[in-house]
């Protein structure tokens, strides 16, 4: 069947045609494409179109599709069993893996979904403070747990308003959002409220803002505010995670900032290798909070599933091989570089931005620093751009603010049929 007829067909039996929306192309327009298979950096489409791929499932494809090593563990595990609901070893495994590799945590719980760990987080962040209080930031995506699906109030003092249907503004009304990268706003809202904030939670760097980067002195300053009013800060690295670098976003934070460390993490996509497993972690005193030792209720089941946590164990191993992140972070810059070089030769504005396997680039003169710069940004010409590309057999993120993503996979190769696409797109 064309992508077409089963896009239509898809939308009889389900909203929208889609299970998650902006899979929908509605940002973009046009047919999304229906997947049939994937191997190594590319998917190919139900009319046997081959794409080069930079979502990898919106993160998750670290290592590319169909990594070997990740298959055999999966398909081993899933012949022993596909859920017990009882604890197994791999959970442990899995646990004392993510421990290693972030040193602000000294306990893990683990989930299905990049939701449930932030919601479950600011369920914990609430049990442990005896506060009601939040802060997030306008363009910073953390889930659709209802607390979290806010829009700034009318103004900053005021608490947020709800950005979806059936979330009852007695929800939200704890919620306080402010402008990404605003330290006055930040000054105002723990002037007014720090004795009331159980927490701020923050995508370090904002890839549901494509590519925007809380700023050192920002994220430095919102540590301070933290700590003197005792609101525990919350990093969601669900999309940075293990996916910037080896320790995450935090890691970069901490080389700039010495001593820092988030109180609360919340990881998802790579830890989960592409099946669904998230985690959230903090140091023992907040975890120990949590049911069944404490009074914060949590629970799932098929939290820690077995074949989930074979396939993220697997991804972590092989994303720890020495000089992983420096040639992927290497072809991640060659991308960037090569589209801001053909920009240029094609007189047409762009900024551009990467960090590990992650990066962004905007129809602007410079890098966006909030929402709404975000937003300001030239659509039209993404829009065309986006389409042009998909034509060209390079497969972008269907909507400017969201981040893409290379893999161990992606050669060289793929890097310069990408290349030979932009600088062609970019006269569209
Ligand atoms: P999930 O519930 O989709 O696993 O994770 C939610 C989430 C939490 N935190 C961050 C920083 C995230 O980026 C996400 C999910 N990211 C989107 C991409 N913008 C997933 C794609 C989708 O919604 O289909």
């Amino acid at each position: 069947m064309s992508n077409e007829s089963l896009f239509e067909r898809a939308q009889r039996v389900i909203p929208g045609g889609v299970n998650s929306p902006v899979r929908a192309f509605r940002a973009v327009g046009g047919t999304p494409r229906f997947i049939t298979r994937a191997e190594g950096a590319t998917i190919i489409d139900a009319e046997g179109r081959r794409y080069i791929d930079y979502i990898g499932s919106w993160g998750p494809m670290i290592l590319g599709h169909g990594h070997p090593a990740v298959l055999e563990a999966v398909q081993r595990a899933a012949s022993e069993g596909f859920s017990f609901g009882a604890p197994t070893e791999r959970e442990i495994e899995l646990a004392e893996e993510i421990l290693k590799l972030v040193p602000s945590m000294e306990q893990v719980r683990l989930v299905s979904s990049g939701t449930e760990a932030a919601m479950s987080a600011l369920r914990l962040a609430r049990g442990a403070t005896g506060r009601q209080k939040i802060v997030k930031f306008e363009g910073c995506y953390h889930g659709h747990a209802d607390s979290l699906l806010v829009k700034a109030g009318s103004g900053l003092a005021t608490f947020g308003n709800p950005t979806s249907a059936g979330v009852p503004p007695d929800v939200v009304r704890h919620t306080l959002v402010l402008e990404y990268n605003n330290p006055a706003q930040l000054e105002e809202a723990f002037a007014l409220h720090g004795a009331d904030i159980a927490c701020v939670v923050i995508e370090p760097i904002a890839g549901n803002m494509n590519f925007v980067r809380a700023g050192v002195p920002f994220v430095r300053r919102l540590r301070e505010l933290c700590t003197q009013h005792g609101a525990l800060l919350l990093f969601d690295e669900v999309m940075t995670g293990f996916r910037v670098g080896l320790e995450s976003a935090q890691g970069l934070y901490a080389k700039a900032i010495p001593g820092f460390a988030p109180d609360i993490s919340v990881f998802g996509k790579v830890i989960g290798g592409g099946m669904p497993l998230a985690a959230f972690g903090a140091r023992r005193s907040v975890m120990e909070q949590l049911a069944p030792l404490g009074p914060v209720y949590q629970a799932g089941t098929l939290s820690g599933n077995p074949v989930a946590t074979a396939c993220g164990l697997a991804t972590l191993r092989e994303i720890q091989k020495p000089g992983f992140f420096d040639a992927l972070a290497r072809r991640t810059r060659s991308l960037v570089d090569g589209l801001l070089a053909a920009a240029r030769e094609a007189q047409v504005p762009m900024a551009g931005d990467c960090e590990g396997g992650m990066f962004g680039f905007f129809f602007a003169d410079s890098l966006p620093q909030n929402y709404s710069a975000v937003m300001a940004t030239d659509k039209e010409r993404f829009n065309r751009f986006f389409h042009a590309m998909l034509e060209r057999g390079v497969y972008f993120a269907p909507a400017l603010y969201e981040a893409g993503f290379v893999s161990a996979a992606h050669t060289e190769a793929d890097i310069a049929a990408t290349l030979a696409a932009a600088r062609d797109a970019l006269k569209v």
